[in-house]
């Protein structure tokens, strides 16, 4: 199908039993003690959503009053994949061994970064996936890197001294994470970061990333850090990442040459 622009249409809907049937599975949590009322509840709460055939399909005591529920139901929507536009980080991954000599070679030094959870955030699981010698997922955490030195500053980081430590050792990059979302408390603490950058005069001079489970590039880049990385994050990801980007202040590589594909 094409649009009056002439532009191929890529109509989609959720895929439950059936191809284009519609079916979706959410959970959610009301604020109310485990009963027939409170399954009733859940599924007059879905069909306010504008949710069909609505089953619920588990319910579960939270905690005192509060009722945990699955519901699979049928959603009338559907989309042009066509229309949506989303910044990506594309990487074509070198593997440890070529990342660590294109480093040698075209760096000639190690790469220096600094990591923490900021704020008042104590889940240090994230940051600590990337960073840490063990790693995450069969990958190799950037303190194995030989070419890089990381610094995993833990857990309530103060901005100001996340910023200053980096600044002190004249660091590549910065990687902030941030798990608690709770009334947005990650923008919060996240705006504040960039502010503090400012302040201290190194924004745009070092690659800032921010990372975390609700974290996507948009994000990211909308809040004034150069790239976002979100669930399933890879270390190596994070390492190609940074040295495209080092590679690119020096000159050696330009912008949007950034690789495709998985490593060799
Ligand atoms: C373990 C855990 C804890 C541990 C943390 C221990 C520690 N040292 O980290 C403890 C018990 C201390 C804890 C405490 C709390 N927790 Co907690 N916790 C969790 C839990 C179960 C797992 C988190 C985790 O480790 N994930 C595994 C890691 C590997 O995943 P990740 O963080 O997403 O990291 C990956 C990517 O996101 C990315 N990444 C992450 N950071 C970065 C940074 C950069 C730069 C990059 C590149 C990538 C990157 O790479 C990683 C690898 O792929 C989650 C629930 C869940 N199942 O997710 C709740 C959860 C995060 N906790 C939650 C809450 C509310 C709390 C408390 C506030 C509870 C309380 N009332 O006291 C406190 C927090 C106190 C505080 N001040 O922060 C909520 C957050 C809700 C929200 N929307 O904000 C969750 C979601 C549970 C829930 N459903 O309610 N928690």
């Amino acid at each position: 199908m094409t649009t009056h622009t002439g532009r191929e249409k890529h109509l989609i809907r959720a895929y439950g039993d059936r191809r284009d049937d519609g079916i979706i599975q959410l959970s959610f949590t009301l604020p109310v003690t485990a009963s027939e009322k409170a399954k009733e509840a859940a599924k007059l709460y879905c069909q306010k959503m504008g949710l069909t055939d609505v089953k619920v399909a588990a319910i579960e005591r939270a905690a005192e009053n509060y009722t945990f529920f699955v519901v699979y139901a049928r959603s009338n929507v559907v989309l042009d994949y066509n229309e949506i536009d989303t910044p990506e980080i594309v990487i074509k991954k070198k593997s440890f061994h070529d990342l660590n000599a294109q480093i040698e070679l075209e760096i000639a030094r190690k790469v220096v970064v600094f990591g923490a959870c900021t704020g008042t955030d104590t889940h240090t699981v994230g940051i600590d996936a990337i960073l840490n010698m063990k790693g995450f997922a069969g990958d190799y955490g950037l303190e194995r890197y030989p070419w890089f030195e990381a610094f995993n500053l833990g857990s309530q980081v103060p901005n100001a001294d996340l910023v200053r430590r980096a600044k002190e050792k004249g660091a590549d990059a910065i990687l902030v994470s941030q798990v608690v979302t709770q009334r947005d408390v990650h923008k919060e603490n996240s705006r504040a970061f960039i502010d503090e950058t400012k302040k201290q005069g190194v924004h745009g001079k070092m690659t800032l990333l921010l990372g975390g489970p609700r974290v996507d590039h948009r994000l990211a880049l909308d809040l004034g850090f150069d790239a976002g990385f979100g669930p399933g994050t890879k270390p190596s990801d994070v390492a190609n990442f940074i040295v495209h980007q080092v590679l690119q202040r020096m000159g050696k590589e330009q912008k949007g040459a950034h690789y495709e594909g998985e490593p060799t």
